[in-house]
């Protein structure tokens, strides 16, 4: 079951299509495999004070952080990839534990009795909210926030995103479902001020007992400079729980997806997968905004082993610039995915 643990680095990105904007950008992107790292390619590594690696989703241990809702949190930094503009799309998968507490996910420099920055968090009885503020001082004038409908319950992951247009257009989702939810406060504009951005922790000053932290466990976070749409997050949602619903079924494998060599590469590299059963079989390529760079197979093949190679070729015979690529094996009952480094 190596593999499994391999192939769990699900892309948040890859069902983006071509509907992403052009000039579309990841700013963060959080996967939690092992450490705090943005694979984003932006280098704003998280610093972790307190979090220990967990199971994630599908099982896979070091995978997920848990947060022990007293005192841990990742220190993110101060930089304006985490100081996202309207649009912006902020997506995460949380698990809570049952007694957390008006737990914050993702904070930059909110403060409860200012108002400035922006935080995404659980309040109430566990429904998912949004917030930000112009800077103003405590009064709803100065404040901007939407909470949800889902009732969030304990012990079980959630999908969970927010995509702002405007003050006038901010969507919250669980599950890939829009949430709905009710606006409240006056706010009009998002104004930041110096300060680091945070996972798991807020400021507390309104409420008795200082910080409030996140109890329970996060994975994939991930923060994008465009607004999702509502079928991009609906897709977001499928392929990121496609592995877990597999196991759950406890469906046998029917594919082996290995890791490409050589890797890094230039130009050129070998993907070899196996097939158990005979399926359809599909073998694509994508960059980390989930455009699709070429796609080198498309057919039905039976059982057995096989290789491929790519040479760093985009579906116009071009090659592609140096970075992270991502290759999706996707069968009759199954997706797999890889990432791959193209170093000149
Ligand atoms: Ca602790
Ligand atoms: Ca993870």
């Amino acid at each position: 079951m190596q593999f499994l643990i391999k192939i769990k680095f699900v892309l948040l990105f890859l069902l983006l299509g071509t509907t992403c904007p052009l000039n579309a950008k990841v700013l963060a992107y959080y996967p939690f495999n092992g450490n705090a790292n943005d694979e984003s390619g932006n280098g704003n590594n998280g610093f972790v004070y307190g979090p220990v690696l967990t199971e994630d989703r599908y099982g896979n241990s070091n995978s997920a952080y848990y947060f022990d809702g007293t005192d841990d949190f990742i220190l993110l930094g101060d930089t304006d990839f985490l100081k996202p503009r309207f649009p912006m799309t902020l997506i995460a998968w949380i698990n809570l534990d049952c007694d957390a507490y008006y737990p914050p996910v993702f904070v930059n420099n909110y403060c409860e009795d200012h108002y400035n920055g922006i935080i995404f968090n659980i309040v109430y009885d566990n429904y998912l909210a949004i917030n930000f503020g112009n800077g103003d001082f405590v009064g709803p004038q100065s404040r901007r926030s939407k909470t949800g409908t889902t009732l969030l319950l304990p012990n079980r992951w959630y999908h969970i995103a927010v995509i702002i247009r405007g003050v006038y257009n901010m969507e919250l989702y669980v599950n890939g479902q829009n949430d709905g939810g009710t606006y409240s406060g006056n706010g009009s504009s998002l104004v930041y001020t110096e300060g680091p951005a945070k996972l798991g922790v807020a400021d507390g000053s309104r409420y008795e007992g200082g910080e409030r932290f996140f109890k329970g466990k996060m994975d994939d976070i991930y923060f994008c400079d465009h607004a999702f749409t509502s079928q991009q997050i609906m897709s977001h949602y499928q392929e990121t729980v496609t592995e877990q619903t597999s196991k759950n079924e406890t469906l046998p494998k029917t594919t082996i997806l290995y890791q490409n060599y050589p890797n890094p590469f230039n130009p050129t590299t070998t993907i070899q997968y196996q097939l158990l059963k005979s399926t359809t079989v599909s073998l694509t390529i994508y960059d980390l905004l989930g455009n699709e760079i070429n796609q080198l197979l498309n057919q039905y093949q039976e059982t057995g082993m096989y290789r491929i190679l790519w040479e760093s070729k985009n579906s116009q015979d071009q090659y592609v610039p140096n970075g992270i690529y991502i290759y999706k094996l996707q069968t009759d009952r199954h997706v797999y995915l890889r990432k791959m480094i193209v170093l000149q």
